[in-house]
């Protein structure tokens, strides 16, 4: 498909997506959230991509959040399916079977919050800035802000956060857990590249079930979600990965998985 709002890159087994409406700061429509939705269900499907990057075009803006002259005049059961365009793409990206990389360029409020919360790490570049600024706009967010950021921070830091619409810096993200690392604004997507790199060079069938083992176990209490991650310890005893990755360790060489 081809994209109005999106440039796809990739980059061996790292594909970039970069949401590509810089004149209204990336602002998420129903086009955009349409594009997004299309390009994230056909990378669950790519065997080739082992690592997403989802970032904002231009200097200044990761998203702005959603676009408020499209929202504006919405009667209730268009904001209804609105939020479920958004919630399901914010559930795909969550779901994804390969790790998402949220690299924070600039302004994540709102949508763009909500969008970065449901990546599975978000790097910030100093000049990022996050907030969810809806009850400003005289409505509660709607792409799972409520949801995600109280399971990401503190409760009460997360009410703080919604109730006064106040908008954090990098470093502030940074030191309540909403941004899991702060890089200078030149260095974010070399960092990203990085990191992404880093865990292309470990087992993938691994790497997939680590994500879904966090993001389920989280939902569970400890004595479920540890008996969940014995039963996925165990599954790992099945694939060709933890052949290779412990025959490698033992003949002192570099392992070379297949993702099978
Ligand atoms: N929507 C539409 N256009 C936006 C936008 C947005 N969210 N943010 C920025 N823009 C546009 C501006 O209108 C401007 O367009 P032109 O006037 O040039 O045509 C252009 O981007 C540049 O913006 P500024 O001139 O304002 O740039 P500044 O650097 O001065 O300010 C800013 C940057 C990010 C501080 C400012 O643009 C701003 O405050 N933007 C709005 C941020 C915001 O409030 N974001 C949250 C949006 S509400 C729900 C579903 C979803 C949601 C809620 C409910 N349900 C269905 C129930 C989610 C809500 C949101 O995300």
């Amino acid at each position: 498909m081809e994209y109005n709002n999106l440039l796809v890159e990739k980059e061996g087994a790292v594909t970039t997506i970069a949401i590509n409406r810089p004149k209204a700061l990336n602002a998420l429509n129903t086009e955009v959230l349409a594009e997004l939705i299309d390009a994230f269900q056909a990378l669950a499907k790519d065997s080739e991509t082992r690592v997403v990057i989802l970032t904002g075009a231009g200097e200044k803006s990761f998203v702005a959040g959603a676009d408020i002259t499209y929202m504006k005049d919405l009667n209730p059961l268009e904001a209804r399916e609105f939020a479920i365009l958004g919630q399901g793409l914010t559930s795909l990206i969550e779901n994804l079977p390969q790790p998402v990389i949220a690299a924070v360029n600039g302004f994540a409020l709102g949508g763009g919050c909500e969008l970065a919360m449901s990546c599975d790490i978000r790097v910030a570049a100093e000049n990022a800035k996050f907030g969810q600024p809806e009850v400003g706009l005289g409505v509660v967010p709607g792409f799972g802000g409520t949801q995600r950021l109280a399971r990401l921070v503190s409760k009460g830091k997360a009410k703080e956060l919604l109730f006064t619409a106040d908008v954090l810096g990098a470093q502030e993200a940074l030191e309540i857990g909403l941004a899991d690392r702060v890089v200078p604004a030149a260095e974010l997507k070399s960092f990203c590249l990085n990191m992404a790199q880093k865990i292309v060079s470990k087992g993938p069938v691994a790497i997939r079930l680590c994500k879904v083992a966090v993001n389920k176990g989280l939902e569970m209490d400890l004595t479920n979600a540890l008996s969940y991650e014995a039963e996925v310890f165990s599954l790992c005893f099945a694939t060709e990965d933890q052949k290779e990755g412990m025959n490698a360790f033992v003949e002192k060489r570099k392992a070379d998985f297949s993702g099978k």
